[in-house]
């Protein structure tokens, strides 16, 4: 029985530790589809959808932030917006970009309207995670098109800002200096071989953005969807998903000017095992690296209608070309270190399993859905030189509780601390627990937060865990 016992207990550790190494998709506690990524103060921000696996369309409701200071551990900062936030929005919550301008944030949103077509809509904010509200109370893009989603915004160094979006056909409005108006006619981009690769075919079902995806030219690419505007060296990038068998790539085009003309690059990413038909992304630099952001369907019961985010690195060619890129399963490397004697959200994570994240008044976010056999993994904790004398965290059960294992470098490595988490007295009945560290640890290390419980039933809840801390 023993025997038995610990065979299976190796077996489920060898199929855990397949996802030990993975950073992507960035984020396993819900789904989270076309990534824009903005850098501000230190952080990069991570804005996303909301993706409903089980749907056979893209029927989604909100937007969701994430932020991290190191590329691979992701705080989740919720939901500040949804479609119930746009009075004018009924439907699908579709792709977004948020742009920082002097201290304020614009987040450019697409959605359906009561008129059932899509509109481009903003809501402003004074920090990147919100409070967000409709900054006008009206679509700022509404011409009664399905080709009205995916915005995507810059603030050129002369002070003009251009929001570019499209499906199937890509147009831009100079925004006026409040960025929630514009001033002139919307252009619409010439779309061309040389431009980005190739036109497409006229569409067909306007139910369906994607319904005649095919180029008018057999084998080149062009314009589909999810443009990406930036400058980088004095050179305009627009990347955008284009198309290649059925299915979307990442190609780009580049410009001397905000405007065009665009001269067309090439596919940055294409022929990938991405289980999902689109692919969205965006492109930033921080401290030092160059990451793309796209999403996948390869989250645990994902696909085309349940995406998730990724990140890879890349370095531009010497003449500010971008080289094709792989998506991996491994992602990025973290670029700084968490300090674990400040408090650290809960759901700040860089691999999970097992639990998810909700979200209420006072406490904001916190993970929720923890099941014995989950963990929460967080990289590159700095503990310096001298080991913690104890581990606090913050938790609430309102039926038996569990074990909160404290281990570093692997599910089954060394253990810190076990808290043993009592009923608390309610589901949002919050305890801060106290227990000693067992095993003095220093340097830099990856920990583990095991969630155990003792004669539960099988697959219920544990309790809820809001945020946890080293102390010295
Ligand atoms: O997420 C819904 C739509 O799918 C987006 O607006 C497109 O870019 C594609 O990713």
């Amino acid at each position: 029985m023993t025997k038995n016992r610990s065979f299976f207990s190796t077996i489920a550790l060898l199929l855990v530790g397949g996802s030990l190494t993975a950073q992507n998709p960035v984020v396993q506690t819900n789904y989270t589809p076309d990534p824009a990524p903005m850098v501000y103060k230190g952080r990069v921000y991570m804005y996303t959808g909301d993706d409903i696996p089980g749907f056979d369309f893209y029927y989604m409701t909100k937007w969701r932030v994430y932020s991290s200071a190191d590329m691979v551990n992701w705080t989740d900062h919720g939901v500040p917006i949804a479609l119930e936030s746009f009075t004018w929005a009924r439907d699908r919550a579709w792709a977004a970009q948020c742009v920082e301008r002097n201290g304020k944030f614009y987040w450019y949103i697409c959605a359906q309207t009561i008129n059932n077509d899509m509109a481009i809509g903003v809501a402003v904010a004074d920090s990147p995670t919100g409070p967000f509200k409709d900054a006008i109370g009206k679509p700022l893009i509404s011409t009664g098109s399905w080709s009205n989603i995916d915005p995507t915004a810059y603030v050129d160094n002369d002070g003009q800002a251009y929001l570019y979006w499209g499906n199937g056909s890509l147009s831009y409005v100079k925004l006026n200096k409040d960025m929630i108006s514009y001033s002139g006619d919307i252009v619409e981009v010439p779309q061309t071989l040389e431009t980005f690769g190739g036109v497409r075919r006229p569409r067909g079902g306007q139910n369906n953005q994607n319904a005649q995806a095919a180029p008018a030219v057999p084998n080149k690419d062009m314009f589909v969807e999810g443009p990406w505007f930036y400058k980088r060296n004095g050179t305009y990038y627009q990347m955008f998903a284009g198309m290649d068998k059925g299915k979307e790539t990442l190609s780009y085009s580049i410009s001397n000017g905000p405007m065009g003309p665009w001269k067309y690059q090439g596919r940055i990413m294409a022929d990938q095992p991405t289980n999902s038909f689109t692919n969205h992304g965006g492109i930033i630099d921080f401290k030092g690296n160059s990451y793309l952001f796209y999403h996948t369907g390869l989250l645990k019961g994902g696909g085309s209608y349940g995406r998730s985010s990724a990140i890879e690195t890349f370095k531009y060619n010497s003449d500010g070309t971008i080289p094709p890129v792989t998506m991996t399963k491994e992602g990025v490397q973290p670029v700084g270190t968490l300090n674990p004697y400040n408090r650290v959200e809960a759901e700040t994570i860089a691999w999970s399993e097992k639990c998810t994240t909700s979200e209420m008044g006072k406490t904001g976010v916190y993970v929720s859905g923890i099941r014995t056999g989950g963990y929460i993994k967080v990289r590159s904790v700095d503990f310096g030189k001298t080991s913690p004398k104890s581990f606090s965290a913050a938790v609430a059960a309102g039926l038996d509780g569990g074990i909160l294992e404290v281990r570093i470098d692997s599910v089954g490595g060394t253990r810190l601390a076990t808290v043993k988490i009592p009923r608390t007295g309610g589901w949002k009945t919050w305890k801060t627990l106290t227990e000693n560290v067992v095993t003095p640890v220093t340097g830099v290390r990856d920990v583990y937060l095991v969630f155990k419980g003792e004669n539960i039933t099988a697959g219920r809840e544990l309790f809820n865990f809001d945020y946890w801390m080293f102390n010295k």
